[in-house]
């Protein structure tokens, strides 16, 4: 057998693709991807020089023993265990509010650097997964393609990244569902709230271009789920109004936009703005929306855009195909994970802790 991290005492951690709890085995065996055939190998790295075997793992997966025996086969990375306590954001929010195009916009601002002035840094825990997610998001947003809608029961995490700020270092586990599922009451649909230990609730601020429906709703079914289903009262929450840019002559979201991203987190800034926002969604009529507020333990309100603008029809003969004429200009959109992370203690101090209370 091979040397464990030496006097490591054993580790429960919870999967955040299937929401299981298990103790993190210590064995030396490591699944590497074989890329050409497309599967994963056991390989036994106790044999292996530190350097090498430190490599491998790096590169490596455990598969999830999924003790409840509910979810296919999937793989976690081998340095999972290896950090802080995991933190797993859920985006919640309508069909087509706008969740992947927001997560797709902050995913590939915070690899950037975006997060850098919050002394915050970003690398994929998950290579492969961040791999696929660069190459079905990252690449089509940065290419001006509208993104296509989530596929209904597509529970698996969009991507895991290791986030390095001044608090620690923890994995960070993106989950981005179909609003349709998020409506739904099958509890496998949104199995992933389980897990889920802080959220972003997506409002549309102007809905009626998508979805024919005007964003003053009495009712938000997404919200009602997640907010019946998670335990509120400790965890904390963003809401963010995406499609912003459609609110440019709305005074309060045009001068909150025209501030581009911020580089010092202020909690009085951050108080400032979800004041702003929350008179807007009141305004609107759009009171379910706000009731994150309500129940979350810290709860901070944002205007962002992911595209800075619509997308337009392609040619007259497809009418639902789409892009962004202008390309991608993202407005904000690390503002909402900028205040998950402090109220989370990845970023630390005295403005860090006002974050989000009252
Ligand atoms: N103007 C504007 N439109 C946006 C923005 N973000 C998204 N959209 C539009 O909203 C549509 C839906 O966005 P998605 O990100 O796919 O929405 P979703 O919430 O992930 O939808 P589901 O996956 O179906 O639940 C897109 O096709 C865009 O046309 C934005 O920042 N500004
Ligand atoms: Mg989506
Ligand atoms: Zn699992």
């Amino acid at each position: 057998m091979s040397a464990p991290p030496q006097g490591r005492p054993p580790r429960v951690m919870r999967c955040p693709v299937c929401a299981d709890e298990f103790v993190w085995p210590d064995d030396p065996y490591i699944s590497l991807h074989d890329e050409r055939n497309d599967r994963f190998e056991l390989v036994d790295v106790s044999s292996l020089s530190p350097t090498k075997r430190d490599n491998l793992v790096r590169k490596g997966y455990r598969q999830c023993p999924n003790p409840a025996g509910d979810t296919p086969e999937h793989y976690l990375p081998a340095t999972y265990a290896d950090h802080g306590d995991p933190l797993v954001i859920g985006l919640v929010g309508a069909p087509i509010s706008g969740k992947t195009h927001l997560l797709t916009a902050m995913i590939r601002q915070a690899y950037l650097n975006g997060l850098a002035t919050h002394g915050v840094t970003v690398t994929a825990l998950d290579v492969r997964r961040h791999k696929a997610f660069r190459e079905y998001f990252i690449l089509p947003f940065e290419r001006g393609d509208l993104l296509a809608g989530t596929g209904n029961g597509i529970v698996e995490a969009a991507d895991i990244l290791l986030v390095r700020g001044p608090g620690g270092q923890r994995p960070v586990t993106f989950f981005d569902v179909a609003g349709e599922d998020l409506e739904s009451t099958d509890p496998r649909a949104n199995r992933f709230l389980m897990a889920t230990n802080a959220v972003i609730f997506v409002h549309a601020s102007e809905d009626p271009l998508e979805t024919g429906r005007s964003s003053g709703r009495s009712e938000n079914a997404s919200f009602e789920q997640a907010v019946a289903q998670l335990p509120g009262d400790r965890l904390p929450a963003v809401i963010a109004v995406t499609k912003a840019d459609r609110l440019r002559y709305v005074p309060p979201a045009e001068r909150w936009l025209h501030r581009g991203d911020e580089t010092e987190l202020k909690a009085d800034r951050v108080r400032a703005e979800s004041r702003d926002v929350y008179a807007y969604l009141h305004q609107a009529g759009a009171l379910a929306s706000l009731r994150p507020f309500d129940e979350f333990a810290r709860c901070t309100l944002h205007f962002v855009s992911a595209s800075g603008g619509d997308a337009v029809p392609v040619d007259a003969a497809d009418p639902g195909k789409k892009h962004f004429p202008h390309g991608f200009h993202p407005t904000r959109v690390l503002e909402p994970l900028v205040s998950i992370l402090a109220m989370t203690g990845i970023i630390t101090g005295p403005e860090a802790d006002r974050v989000g209370r009252p």
